[in-house]
């Protein structure tokens, strides 16, 4: 392995605690390495949720209908309902499930950020960013939302969409207040959270998959909600999958002045700082540890770096060592179009560009079907 992807010693150690201490247990991970790391993400990047499961949650099935898909799925319209102090918000989740005589399936849900047009419930359109025949003749549910319903992807000061509904008005917003990225994942949870009661979906085998900033919600989606089993980043890049010191392409300055409303407040003061930062991406990654993880890259993707996104899984590995698991199985950096599935963390580089194509879809449904089938 070349030195870039082998060493590196700016990067904070996961296994070395606040204060110093080695990790050295599952145990000790899970009790209190775990809970730091998370901290520090929500502090000093993403922002802190004011709420999980909101009481008011409540779930609409506004349609249900067979026959689609040639006869293959059954089709869902669940409207997921809540209200906060200065509104209410609705998320729109469309839900394709194999028909297979009545036994619970395994899910993928696909953050969307692309236009809806991507996400066509009628499936007049059949877009290869959610390919949704395709996860369904694998026998999988094929679920979607967009991320607009969470919240709406520009810097509006945080007026609209969940920060509305559910930030105290009159006092100043803090500065580890969340930003978008973690509206939209508290969005993925509440799709968690109606799976759980929907008597066609295993819950316990549910994967949440994202492309682009899409990928950064994911990732701290699962980092936080440890219900998905397996958590999908599709060319992620900044504050997503990639290492961040040494990263080329995207930086925090570019992405913070960028969009502004995607992280919290506190982020921006690592502009030109990285090395400042207590943490680096390979420790969101280590926080799905025992759990499934994938992350994939794409060869024109230099603005993501697929190279620093290879990286994080490689220093992810020891946290899933130490649940006595392999992380990622490699010795190298892989060819394009050779995916490495053997691990808990399963990475493929595709030849092209910045995108979510069919082959990326179906390396992650071999990879569930792999570890989360059997
Ligand atoms: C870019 C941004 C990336 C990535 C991408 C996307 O403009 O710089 O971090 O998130 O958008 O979401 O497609």
């Amino acid at each position: 392995m070349n030195k870039r992807l082998s060493e590196n010693p700016l990067l904070p150690n996961p296994l070395i605690g606040d204060a110093g201490d080695m990790i050295l247990t599952a145990e000790q991970w899970q009790k209190k390495r775990h809970p730091e790391i998370l901290e520090q993400f929500r502090q000093h990047v993403y922002g802190r949720a004011p709420l999980g499961s909101p009481h008011s949650l409540r779930f609409e099935l506004v349609d249900q209908s067979s026959g689609w898909m040639d006869g293959k799925a059954l089709r869902k319209k669940v409207d997921i309902t809540f209200d906060g102090p200065r509104g209410t918000g609705i998320i729109h989740l469309y839900l394709f499930t194999p028909v297979n005589g009545g036994e619970k399936v395994p899910a993928f849900l696909l953050i969307c950020n692309r236009d809806k047009e991507n996400m066509d419930p009628e499936r007049k359109v059949k877009s290869p960013f959610w390919p949704a025949e395709n996860i369904v003749s694998r026998g999988y549910a094929a679920a979607v939302f967009h991320v607009e319903d969470a919240d709406p992807d520009f810097d509006d000061g945080f007026h609209n969409g969940v920060h509305g509904i559910f930030d105290p008005l009159g006092i100043p917003r803090p500065v580890d207040a969340w930003g978008t990225i973690a509206a939209w994942a508290w969005g993925a949870s509440r799709v968690m959270d109606y799976f759980e009661t929907d008597p066609d979906i295993d819950e316990a085998r549910v994967a949440v998959v994202g492309h682009s900033r899409g990928g950064k919600t994911s990732l701290w989606c699962g980092a936080q909600d440890d219900r998905f089993a397996l958590v999908v980043s599709n060319d992620s890049g900044c504050t997503g999958a990639a290492i961040t010191r040494g990263k080329k392409g995207e930086t925090i300055k570019d992405i913070n002045q960028r969009f502004p409303h995607w992280f919290c407040e506190n982020y921006k003061g690592y502009n030109g700082r990285d090395e400042a930062l207590p943490i680096d991406q390979h420790m969101l990654l280590a926080l799905m540890a025992p759990r499934l993880l994938y992350v994939s890259s794409a060869t024109e993707d230099t603005w993501a770096d697929p190279e620093s996104e290879f990286l994080a899984c490689i220093h992810a590995d020891p946290v899933y060592r130490l649940f006595g698991v392999p992380g990622l199985e490699a010795d190298s950096y892989p060819s394009p179009e050779f995916p490495l599935h053997q691990g808990r963390i399963g990475y493929h580089l595709r030849t092209g560009k910045h995108d979510l194509t069919p082959y990326d879809w179906n390396c992650f449904i071999d990879f569930a079907d792999l570890h989360m089938k059997g």
